[in-house]
């Protein structure tokens, strides 16, 4: 029904890579993000990209367009296939994200909602649904939405139409795959996969929910 993106925060290298190929059968995709590069370097996307699954840039790029687009220009050169931004600096800094991912042939998303309790203090009151409309106008391939309230993610899709959602909160955070996997595009997995005894039979066990 879904896709499923292991999300590799583990911070050292020969752990990083260990899950990373014991789990490569059982996911589609890989999400990095800063404990990880800041752990080994940028270079474990290399190593990462060897397996032939696409990798996801988690670092919520925030800033003026022009450091936007020097960071993502970094990121596709080091091998990820797509990058995760922020929607609050404004169109022309998501655009500019926009703008490096499809020049390198990657994909670009934008945080719509996060899927933690603090989370609703400031992507409340129609933000993530204005923030769906911007990635309608400058045209990202698709949201972050939050595994942990499935109702929200109705709500968003209505305004994303066929663009896609990648949804993290599944597992740790209590998010019910059953629930989110009919929902989204891509089910964000962190420690319920790396931080289980055995990753791949942990990563196995949302077969059921993939397509
Ligand atoms: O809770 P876990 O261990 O399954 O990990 C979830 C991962 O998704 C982790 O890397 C966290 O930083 C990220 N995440 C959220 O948990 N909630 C959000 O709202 C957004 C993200 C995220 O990855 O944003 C970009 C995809």
């Amino acid at each position: 029904m879904t896709d499923l993106v292991l999300s590799l925060d583990v911070t050292d290298r020969t752990s990083a890579l260990s899950i990373a190929a014991a789990c490569a059968e059982e996911v589609d995709a890989i999400k990095v993000g800063y404990p990880l590069v800041l752990g080994t370097g940028l270079g474990i996307a290399r190593d990462l990209a060897d397996l032939g699954l696409p990798l996801i840039a988690d670092f919520k790029v925030a800033d003026i367009p022009n450091t936007n687009m020097l960071i993502c220009d970094q990121v596709f050169e080091a091998g990820f296939s797509a990058v995760i931004a922020q929607a609050f600096p404004g169109p022309d800094s998501i655009a500019a994200c926009v703008e490096s991912a499809h020049a390198h042939g990657g994909e670009c998303y934008v945080v719509a909602e996060m899927s933690h309790p603090g989370a609703l203090t400031f992507f409340s009151e129609g933000v993530p649904e204005a923030i769906c409309r911007l990635v309608v106008e400058n045209g990202a391939d698709g949201i972050i939405a939050p595994a942990t309230r499935p109702a929200r993610i109705k709500v968003l899709r209505n305004l994303i139409g066929e663009k896609k959602i990648l949804s993290p909160g599944v597992g740790a955070q209590g998010g019910d795959p059953a629930e989110v996997a009919p929902l989204v595009d891509g089910m964000i997995v962190g420690r319920a996969i790396y931080g289980a005894v055995d990753p791949a039979a942990a990563a196995r066990a949302y077969a059921p929910y993939r397509r």
